[in-house]
């Protein structure tokens, strides 16, 4: 016998079309196709367009700024952002996000300031945002472990009989991690009011999906797990929020979780540490440009009236002060104490790590003494 195992890429196996109710072409789907959800109200939408295009302005400052050397990292969402505002939008003020690095947006939306949202990637502090202050867990790195944290939280205010639902994202690449499992199972084993949202953009860095699993969507898993899972169009924010909206409404009333997988694409690279000419042909990245995710509402709102020149020109206005304050804020250098790098790491200081942080303190006051002597040098 040949056991090829190349030999069923997902590509080759049936993929249903994915839910939406707004069409490529900025058009309402039939209500026979819409499955069962409504198209939200027009000054919602309108709501979470202007979310969007901020959001979309905010991204393409940051990436700038990355590229002229003021932050460290930044991982973009461009093209991202119907999941990642819809997501956001669902929430009640008492509901808990666990974000990844890709998810700044989100945090955006959410309230948290541009200066304390990048204080980590331009490498000043670990976190720059109160997490209680905005019911956000730190933006994790490592894949997947968010869901875990999640889980957790959600099954204490189960715990706890308080009506508070967690929300986590995470990508594609995160769902091949045990972590990802551990998350899908418990949730639904301790009915956990907790609500997945999957940004499938459709890479792991380089790795396509189809090399990291076989079958037809991530959403199919659910059914595997015992709970409901929806395979949505992660560009069509109408439904995005829709389904998200009708998940965090059934967790809260003690209905347990949901997995939802918002199929999408990442527009630019992983990060600005990353080519991704390598592994993606720019004909496909183009195909994806015209299924933009704030062009397809435009076109929807622009039939519906609802988007007057006025409108308009306040959304642009209100993202180009976003983009300004971006940047007057990355401009200015951080005061950092390199001490506060062995803060919060222990509760009572391991001896090694007692030794090392003397060790630092040295060198900065010989390294301070240096600089004070070569300045009275060059004053001369
Ligand atoms: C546990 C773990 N393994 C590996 C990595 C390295 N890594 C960083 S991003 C990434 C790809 C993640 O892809 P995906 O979950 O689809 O999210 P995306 O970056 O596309 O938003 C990998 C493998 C990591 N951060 N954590």
């Amino acid at each position: 016998m040949n056991l090829n195992v190349e030999s069923t890429p997902r590509s080759a196996v049936l993929v249903p079309p994915p839910l939406r109710l707004i069409d490529d072409t900025g058009h309402a789907v039939a209500d026979s196709e819409n499955g069962g959800f409504a198209l939200p109200p027009v000054q919602t939408l309108l709501g979470l367009y202007r979310q969007m295009v901020v959001a979309r302005r905010f991204d393409v400052q940051v990436t700038a700024l990355t590229r002229q050397g003021r932050l460290a990292t930044y991982p973009s969402a461009l093209g991202q952002e119907a999941c990642e505002i819809a997501a956001v939008a669902a929430l009640s003020p008492q509901d808990w996000l666990f974000p990844t690095y890709r998810d700044s947006i989100a945090l955006l939306t959410r309230g948290v300031e541009p200066t304390d949202i990048l204080a980590s990637f331009r490498g000043d502090w670990h976190s720059g945002y109160d997490y209680q202050q905005h019911r956000i867990a730190p933006q994790a790195t490592p894949l997947a472990t968010q869901a875990l944290h999640a889980v957790g939280l959600a099954t204490a205010a189960k715990l706890k009989r308080d009506d508070t639902v967690a929300l986590t994202l995470l990508g594609d690449g995160a769902t091949s991690e045990g972590d990802a499992h551990e998350a899908f199972n418990f949730a639904a084993v301790w009915q956990a009011p907790v609500v997945f949202v999957v940004q499938n953009n459709q890479f792991a860095i380089s790795v396509p999906l189809d090399k990291q699993m076989a079958c037809r969507t991530i959403a199919d898993k659910a059914i595997g797990y015992g709970m409901p899972g929806y395979y949505v169009d992660g560009n069509d924010v109408a439904a995005m929020y829709a389904v998200v909206s009708a998940a965090v409404d059934r967790a809260r009333s003690g209905g347990g979780p949901t997995l939802i997988e918002g199929l999408t694409y990442r527009m630019e690279a992983h990060t600005n540490s990353d080519d991704p000419t390598r592994y993606r042909k720019t004909a496909d990245v183009d195909v994806w440009r015209g299924r933009d995710p704030i062009e397809r509402l435009e076109k929807y709102l622009v039939s519906q009236g609802a988007l007057s020149d006025a409108e308009r020109a306040d959304i642009a206005a209100a993202a180009e002060a976003l983009a300004a304050t971006t940047r007057e804020c990355m401009t200015e250098q951080a005061v950092v104490d390199p001490l506060e790098l062995f803060e919060h790491v222990y509760a009572t200081p391991r001896t090694a790590l007692a030794e090392q942080r003397a060790f630092l303190a040295t060198e900065l006051e010989g390294d301070a003494a240096a600089s004070g002597s070569m300045s009275k040098e060059s004053n001369r």
